[in-house]
């Protein structure tokens, strides 16, 4: 047994990236505001199985969840900056870095999850991937966080009416924060890691998350009123720092692709398992769920703002989007 040893070992010394005796094992860390067991959680666990699965045990993923690195701009910076090497971030602040993701944060562009996730999956998605290493990222796949839905303290909303002053927590991002100022809400950009307190301590009056997200960070024990208005779809990314990318060789990058896909189908199914459960989860809990709202009513309210996005997106790239079907 010593000979095996001792080639591992001068390949150790080669290679300069083992210890005791080990073959190159890079660890590469992820994080997420989300917890292990939620949408985000279970698309890092198979993503961490599949790529040591693929490249012999050579890659491991470490998660950090529960935004234990930060919030989500934070984490990009980061991975931007190769201090950080991975992340599952929800659009929400990517428009800062890659402007092309913004288009899809449009409210009640997406009929419903089968038209985005084809939308996400055909060709104006996968380009958009494309633009990533262009500003400094690297997208290995989409993801999904679902479809964003209005929870909060005061009111029941039926309407855009009852959105008159309320301040409600958005993300950092500017398409989220323009549809609720034509809704006449005063949106609140906040990092992820500070939602929780601000509901508590009322320094928002609600919020807007997707079901998984709701569930995952406990929202709803602070949240009295859920309104299933799903005005916008809030898709996710897998990011990879292009200095850790740069590291891969070709036969591996295609293990980090497969295991990409992989875990975007199990981020979905669970999206699936989440929306399917959900509610009763949330309505136990003591929340009121308004169920039925009519669109039409927040849709006409929104038209202004579709103003602004033409003029930005181009209203041509936004029908596009629009008519997939
Ligand atoms: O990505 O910040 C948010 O509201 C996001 O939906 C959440 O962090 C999951």
């Amino acid at each position: 047994m010593k000979t095996p040893r001792l080639v591992a070992s001068l390949i150790c010394a080669l290679t300069l990236t083992c210890s005791a005796g080990v073959l190159a094992q890079t660890v590469l860390k992820i994080g997420f505001t989300a917890t292990n067991d939620s949408h985000y959680g279970t698309a890092a666990n198979v993503f961490g199985e599949e790529l040591a699965k693929r490249t012999n045990g050579r890659y491991k993923l470490q998660n950090f969840p529960s935004s234990a690195l930060g919030g989500e701009r934070e984490m990009v910076e980061a991975v931007q900056l190769g201090s950080q090497d991975m992340v599952i971030t929800s659009t929400g602040p990517v428009g800062n870095f890659v402007p092309d993701t913004r288009v899809f944060d449009i409210p009640f562009l997406f009929r419903d999850y089968e038209h985005a996730r084809k939308v996400l999956d055909g060709p104006i998605g996968q380009e958009v991937l494309t633009r990533f290493p262009g500003k400094g990222l690297v997208a290995l796949s989409w993801l999904e966080n679902g479809f964003r839905h209005l929870t909060n303290n005061k009111q029941p909303i039926t309407g855009p009416e009852n959105l008159r002053g309320m301040k409600i927590r958005t993300m950092e991002n500017k398409v989220h924060m323009e549809a609720f100022k034509t809704l006449g809400a005063l949106p609140t950009p906040m990092a992820m890691n500070e939602l929780f307190t601000s509901l508590q301590q009322g320094t928002v009056d609600g919020q807007e998350n997707p079901i998984p997200v709701i569930l995952s960070n406990k929202l709803y024990t602070v949240q009295k009123h859920l309104t299933l208005d799903g005005h916008v779809y809030s898709p996710a990314l897998l990011l990879i720092s292009p200095t850790v990318w740069a590291k891969v060789s070709e036969a591996d990058r295609k293990a980090f692709q497969e295991a990409a896909r992989l875990a975007l189908a199990a981020n979905r199914k669970r999206v699936n398992e989440d929306e399917a459960k959900g509610i009763a989860i949330i309505r136990n809990a003591g929340v009121s769920v308004v169920e039925k709202v009519d669109l039409t009513r927040f849709q006409t309210a929104v038209a202004p703002a579709y103003a602004v996005y033409a003029k930005e997106f181009g209203a041509d790239r936004i029908k596009k989007i629009q008519d997939v079907k």
